[in-house]
């Protein structure tokens, strides 16, 4: 397996509580690297951009509200097939349907407040990177 890249955001409802820290230890526990972090308060333009591709979905408006409700987290994780890993970690989009042990059965609140974003293919990871870093603060 090819090492990879991918783009995760540790969202709003769990940087309020203090769930920064936990996540990572669940990535990292999965052999997932953090490879570049920042801490950022997403406008409503930034975020609308980023779910743009959602924007005829009937939650498209709340999900926008609710990135910007509190900072996130951006990150990049390094891993042998960190794209699929990364989305096998984080668990189902809706809890109740998570996996056990995955970010999502553990900590998410809800369908929309789900703790963690991630890409869901090679090419749209090298796009949301892009999106939030510059090549030069990636530190592998
Ligand atoms: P993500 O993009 O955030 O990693 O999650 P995903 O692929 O599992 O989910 P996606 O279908 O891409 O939806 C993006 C985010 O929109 C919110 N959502 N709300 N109310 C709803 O029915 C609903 N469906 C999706 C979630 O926050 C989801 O992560
Ligand atoms: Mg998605």
């Amino acid at each position: 397996m090819a090492l990879e890249r991918t783009l995760s955001i540790i969202k709003p409802d769990a940087t309020k509580r203090n769930l920064t820290g936990k996540i990572n230890a669940v990535f990292e526990g999965a052999g997932l690297r953090i490879v570049a972090q920042k801490r950022i308060h997403l406008t409503e333009k930034q975020a609308g951009a980023f779910y743009a591709v959602h924007k005829e979905r009937p939650f498209y408006g709340s999900l926008v509200s609710s990135m910007i409700a509190e900072p996130v987290v951006v990150q990049v994780l390094q891993g042998e097939g960190a794209v699929a890993k990364n989305r096998e970690v984080m668990g189902a989009t809706n809890p109740a349907d998570a996996a056990e042990g995955t970010v999502r059965k553990l900590f998410a609140e809800s369908i929309e407040a789900n703790s963690v974003h991630g890409s869901d293919s090679l090419e749209n990871a090298k796009n949301e990177i892009s999106f939030f870093f510059a090549e030069t603060e990636i530190l592998p």
